[in-house]
Formats: C-alpha cells, structure tokens, sequence
C-alpha cells in the first residue's frame, strides 16, 4: 500500500475513533478521552469502556444497526469498505443509510454489491472485523492484511464508484457524510450521493449501472410504470369490464415510500392510489405505522379509522422494500384483516404458473414448446404454515431457507423463475436471464405465427412482470403494481385474494438475553443446536398443542432471540410462544420478555 494511502486511511479513521458505542455527548467526555488518546494505557481504557457498554455490533441480517448516535463511526468504516468492493470487483457498488422498520431513533448502514445484491456473505467477517477495531492502527492493519489477501488493487489507479442513498430518518444526512469521508480515504475512490431514496431504489440503481442501462430515479419510475400499462392493456376483455374498484389506499409509514409514490401514481392508468402517512404531516416514521407494525399487531394503523371498512388498504414499511395489504372488517373493531407476505406470494405463484401453461399449452405448431420453465418458491420458516400447504398444494416447488433476503434471493436465483417472500412482506420475482431470452425468441416467433393469440399474451405478461418487479430486492412499489394489475386481471377483490386458505394462528415474541450468540440453529433455522437440551424443551412444549408448530433464533438485527409459534387457535398459539419464551430465559436470560 502506498504510504499516502496508508497516511489517508490512518487520518481519516482517526477521526472517526474510538469506535461505535464510544460517541461522547459532550465537549467534556470529548476532552477528557483526548487526554486518554495521548497515554499508552488507551487501549486498555477503550477495551474496557468497550466491554462495559456491551455494544457488539454485527453485519446481520441487513447490515449494521443500531442507535444512530452510536453509528458515526461504523458507517465511516464502510464507506471504506464499500470502496473497497468497489475496486475489488472493478464496479460500481451501493451504499444505502436506512434501519428499515425500526425506530425513528435507529439507523443502519449496508452494502449493495455489483448485483443489486446484498454485500458478499464471504466479506461479512470482515466486515464485522472491520466494525470492531479498537484502534485506528489496528483498522489500519486489518486493511491491509485484507487488501492483500483479496488482491485488491489499492494504488490509486484504478477508481472505484460508489451510489449513495439514505431514507428519510433524521440521523441519515450526517451519516452519509460519515460514509462519503469513508469513501474519500481511498484513492480513486468517487462518491456519488443520490439523496433520499427507498432501499429498492437504490438496488435497482446499482444493478442498472453495472449492465450499462440508465441508473437515474426517473429511468426506475419509467420502467415500472410503462410495464404497469403494459400489463392493463393485456388484462383480459371480460375481467375488465367487471366493476371493480380500482382505488388502493396506501400507508406510507411516514417514510420514503410515500412520497415517492406520489410521484409514481401520477405516471400510472387504470389506478387510482391514495397516499397516507407520506411524512409531510409531521407523523413520526413506523410509529402505529408500517407493515411491520400490521404484521405484527394486526391494528388499525394511524390514518385509517371506520370510515376504511371495506377499502383495499396496503401499508409499506419505513425504507419501502416491504408491502403487506389489509382490510378493515367493522367499525366497532381496531382489528385488521391482514394479507401478509406469504399472501401476496400466492398471488403472484398463481399468476405466474397460470401464465407459464397458457405459454406452453400444446396446440402452436412449429414452434418450440420444449422449454418448461423451472418455477420455485422460497420462503422462511416465519412462512404461515397453511401458506406452504396451499402453494404445495397448488402444484408449486416450496423451498426453505434460513431468514434473511441474501438467503432467500441466493435460492431464487437457481431458478428460471424464483418467487420469494418473507411473511413480513419482502419479496420478488427472479428471472433467470437463460430463460428471459428464450422467452423473448419465444414471443418473437409467436408474433410471427399468431399474433394476439393467448399464447403470445401469456409471453408479454411475463416479460412485462420481468420488467415490471425488481430483479435485484423486494420492492414495495413495484409489488404494489403488481398486486394491483394482478388483482384486475383476475377481477378479484382483497377479501376473494384473502380467501385463498386461512392462516393458521401464530404469535411472534422477542425475549432479551444475555448473549444471543449462545444460541446456534440449523434445518433453516428450526432447530437450536445450542444451548445443548433448549430444543428438547422446545418440542416437548410444543407436542402439547394440536397443530402446534415453534422455533427460535436470535435475530440478525436486534439484540433479541425470536419466538415464532403456530397452532390451532390463536389462545394456543399464545400460549405456545409465551411457555417458549419463558423456556428461552430459563437457558438465556435475565427475566423479561415483550413482544
Ligand atoms: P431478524 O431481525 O434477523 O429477524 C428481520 C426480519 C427479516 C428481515 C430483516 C431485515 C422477521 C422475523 N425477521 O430480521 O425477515 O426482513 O429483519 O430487515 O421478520
Ligand atoms: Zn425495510
């Protein structure tokens, strides 16, 4: 490494040191710790102060998060890393400042690599390593050790590029300077800050960028909106003429997702979208608000009140890359009728797989029905258990995979068409771009032999869904669309869709522990291998309900171990889970649990 390099990178950490969970309130404790800084014993003093604050953050499940004063320097950390995956796969890569649906108060930071993709899991330790150094020459060190071990091409030739984004959080604008000072201690290394923006956004602009196509705001909301039409025109004659309602009532999470669908709708036909909690009203972001929050409480979000009952309501959540639907029953109730993740996923298998056999039905001559796309679902163990029956049911490929999008989106991929979804309403459709190709021939050929004939209909809405779903992350806008186009071209109302199956009841709690890293699972996560006899229990608690389903895992992004429970009855499933909690704090825990 050159030594202007090395002198960059050892100034520029040292700015941001100590490290995150060290952030000093006040111009005092900033003195006093310079004092510390000049003695040798400030090692000591940080691994202790360190220690005591417990703070341990980790890359997980969606990168790092946590309060977001304590964030400055861990997101100046990977500014530098994401330069350095810049250079390393010679592309451009993303940085997005976002903590999703957690509280206004939090922040995170993750990065998105060439793909569109989630940031490598092989470059995850070190990201953590990275994360964790005490001093700045031991950051210093650890680069360097890395760079050579990657062979990443550190001279200050090569440049590296980096799209920056952040949604709407307060803490965001302060943060991304941290992550652009990051960046700037490479050589060669550009920043280029893209503002507020959702986390598909971003997503969608990094992979756009690296296969050379138009990575701009306008160019997303263009390709969206113009596959949306496409997929109206195509709506068969009889369904459109039913009466249908065509207006959808969407709760912003007072975030990111709002606003930018209030510029979305104005481009569409056909639908007619009403904005609430778009953030302009002063309402604090996934307070009583948000998909997680439906999914979690089954309420009545802030916005919507008696008067709703009946409408189609969808709520995003705080960065936009989640969406569930629901309905209001009655007046009398706060209670809603949730269409989650694993709902929508049905919708779309449904689609999707009706689409693929009109495709391939027999009956076309000359041309070459021989490709059967190979079509999967993946889903997580939080999937709703009747979900996975009736997607068996219907004929579908289920697969499990642990929790998380870079799990869920890995499998996916080895499909020629992969729908993935989390309950909690992440999700998309993958294409493989084998099979994209042979469908646009496929399409081709059937203009020539029979144009306008089903067949061919069947081939522009797949190709227009391709275009229309984010191929790079769950996208609440672009799923919206779909939801939406889906729902007209069948003529179907939100409680017909909610009819598909009943979920079975199921509870989620979190339980604070001591160290949720005592706890290992495999099997997709539905069995703890650790502490040694904690599954043991599990199961002897669970066989006492009737369709009793349970698992735990410490969550990737917070310091919580999740109980998920399923069983006949949501009294059951209560219990089941609040008996696994407690079976939890027994092995782990100081003694509290919460949902
Ligand atoms: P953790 O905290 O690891 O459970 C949560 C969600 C994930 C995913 C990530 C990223 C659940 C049970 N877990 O992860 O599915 O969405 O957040 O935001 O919903
Ligand atoms: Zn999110």
């Amino acid at each position: 490494m050159k030594e202007e390099q090395r002198l960059l990178l050892l100034h520029s950490s040292s700015l941001f040191f100590p490290p995150q969970g060290l952030s000093f309130p006040s111009k005092t404790k900033r003195y006093f710790f310079s004092i510390l800084l000049l003695t040798k014993t400030i090692n000591f003093f940080i691994l202790l102060f360190w220690f005591f604050i417990g703070v341990k953050l980790s890359y997980g499940t969606a990168g790092f998060r946590a309060d977001a004063s304590i964030l400055k320097s861990t997101v100046h950390r990977v500014g530098i890393l994401a330069a350095l995956r810049s250079l390393k796969t010679q592309s451009v890569v993303g940085l997005m400042i976002t903590a999703s649906h957690n509280k206004v108060t939090d922040n995170g930071v993750k990065i998105v690599d060439p793909s569109g993709g989630m940031l490598t899991q092989e470059w995850e330790p070190f990201a953590d390593q990275l994360a964790s150094a005490q001093t700045p020459e031991a950051f210093l060190s650890l680069i360097i050790e890395f760079v050579e071990k990657e062979k990443i091409p550190l001279d200050g030739v090569q440049s590296a590029e980096i799209l920056l984004g952040r949604d709407t959080r307060p803490s965001g604008e302060s943060l991304l300077e941290a992550a652009k000072q990051g960046i700037s201690s490479i050589l060669g290394a550009i920043a280029l800050d893209l503002g507020i923006l959702t986390t598909p956004q971003l997503h969608w602009m990094v992979r756009a960028r690296n296969k050379g196509m138009k990575a701009t705001e306008p160019a997303y909301f263009e390709q969206i909106s113009s596959s949306f039409r496409c997929l109206v025109d195509l709506i068969p004659n009889e369904t459109k003429s039913s009466k249908m309602d065509n207006t959808v009532v969407v709760d912003g999470a007072d975030g990111v997702g709002g606003e930018k669908l209030e510029v979305l709708k104005s481009m569409l036909t056909s639908l007619v979208i009403e904005v609430r909690n778009t953030g302009k009203g002063g309402g604090l972001l996934n307070d009583g608000v948000g998909a997680d929050y439906l999914q979690k409480e089954k309420v009545v979000p802030r916005g919507f009140c008696s008067n709703d009952v009946g409408l189609r309501c969808a709520s995003l959540d705080g960065d936009a890359d989640r969406l569930v639907y629901f309905s209001v029953p009655t007046s009398s109730s706060r209670k809603i009728d949730l269409v989650d993740g694993d709902k929508i996923l049905s919708l779309f298998a449904l689609f999707i797989k009706e689409q693929l056999s009109i495709l391939t039905k027999e009956g076309t001559e000359k041309l070459d029905n021989s490709y059967h796309a190979r079509l999967g679902v993946i889903q997580t163990a939080y999937a709703n258990g009747a979900s996975t029956d009736y997607l068996k049911q219907s004929g579908l490929e289920v697969i499990f995979t642990p929790t998380g999008v870079k799990h869920l989106h890995e499998k996916a991929a080895q499909f020629d068409i992969g729908i993935y979804f989390e309950a909690n309403g992440h999700g998309t459709i993958l294409f493989s771009e084998t099979w994209l190709s042979w469908l646009e021939a496929r399409n081709n050929e059937l203009g020539l032999a029979s144009e306008g004939s089903e067949q061919q209909k069947a081939a522009l809405r797949l190709l227009s869904v391709s275009k229309l779903i984010n191929q790079a992350v769950g996208d609440a806008l672009s799923c919206l669309l779909l939801v939406e186009v889906i729902l007209q071209h069948k003529g179907w109302s939100i409680h017909k869709w909610n009819e598909l199956y009943q979920d079975l009841p199921s509870r989620q709690l979190k339980v604070k522990v001591v160290d949720r890293t005592a706890v290992a699972t495999t099997n997709a996560e539905t069995v703890a291998i650790s502490p040694p006899g904690i599954q043991e229990a599990i199961d002897a608690e669970t066989a006492k309900y009737p369709k009793g389903r349970c698992f735990i895992r410490p969550s990737g992004t917070e310091d919580v171990i999740r109980v998920y429970a399923e069983a006949s009855t949501q009294e059951a499933a209560d219990s089941l889970a609040g008996s696994v909690a407690k079976i939890v704090d027994r092995f782990l825990g100081f003694s509290s649990s919460q949902q």
